[in-house]
């Protein structure tokens, strides 16, 4: 009897969404994204219209932006970044192919948003005041540089690999370490270097490979920099403010990343699949 209850309850929210919902499309501007064909594997963020179409939008605030999946493949839209994570703004779960998603923005500012399954899928919603839009657009136009930028370091797969690794440092923390695979890169992320320090790293083989010679490139600040090998160990000295050390060898597993992205999705697939059960031994109740 309660589960009947309960059934109908669910019947009569979604069929209340259903009617409420025409109204909501029609009271503000609304922007519809599409997920790019093909971009469950990686490549799209290489093209000109990026993985979700257009990548970049622009709504006023109360507006509303519907993504719709026209791929074959579920994604989901959550709001944040690989890197740092969903920030919980947004999140639609999995949107199977053929559905859609949308969300209402009521608060100015710029969202960033990608796919937990496929992290190189990446976006991003500017809210912008009313009226004022141009005004904004004009004074980000370095933001979103900046922007664009982290996000193709994120879109190669960058993930945080900071307990990989064995690091003391003198001044500041690490923010994170990512790996980038198209690179042969580690990046090291300092945040609050305020005075010259040293890091002192022991790289891990399983995730970078050293040059033939044992060797290593290192940046910092995108410089070229003189250290100190030990075997695996690295002595990187730094100046007060430096942000960014690049450790260059011949070849980066960003493995632990991968690892966690498809425990991810096993999960969401899991979840799911649950959830369907469920509802197949719910309705023939009703
Ligand atoms: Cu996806």
């Amino acid at each position: 009897m309660q589960q009947k209850i309960y059934s109908l309850f669910g019947l009569l929210a979604i069929f209340s969404l259903i009617a409420i919902a025409p109204s909501a499309f029609a009271d503000h501007t609304s922007v519809t994204v599409t997920n790019a064909p093909g971009s469950s594997v990686p490549g799209c963020e290489e093209t000109a219209d990026g993985c979700f179409i257009p990548s970049m939008v622009t709504i006023d605030i109360g507006g509303e932006v519907i993504w719709e999946n026209n791929d074959t493949a579920a994604h989901t839209i959550t709001s944040g970044t690989p890197t740092e994570g969903p920030s919980g703004v947004f999140d639609s779960s999995l949107v199977m192919a053929g559905s859609s998603f949308s969300h209402e923005f009521d608060d100015a500012g710029s969202f960033d948003y990608f796919c937990m399954v496929h992290p190189w899928m990446q976006g991003t919603v500017m809210v912008s005041a009313e009226g004022d839009e141009h005004a904004d657009m004009e004074g980000m136009g370095d933001e979103m540089e900046g922007m664009k930028h982290s996000d193709e370091h994120a879109a190669k797969g960058i993930e945080d690999l900071s307990d990989q690794f064995t690091t003391t440092l003198t001044s500041g923390v690490i923010h994170h370490i990512g790996g980038n695979t198209d690179d042969a890169t580690l990046l090291v992320h300092l945040f609050g270097a305020d005075d010259d320090g040293e890091l002192k790293i022991t790289l891990n083989s399983d995730i970078i490979t050293p040059f033939d010679d044992g060797s290593y490139f290192v940046l910092v600040d995108s410089e070229e920099t003189e250290f100190e090998q030990m075997g695996n160990t690295l002595h990187i000295e730094y100046s007060a403010g430096a942000e960014k050390i690049e450790i260059v060898g011949s070849h980066v597993v960003p493995e632990f990343g991968t690892i966690a992205m498809i425990v991810l999705a096993v999960a969401i697939v899991s979840i799911i699949v649950l959830t369907t059960k469920t509802r197949a031994t719910l309705i023939p109740k009703l």
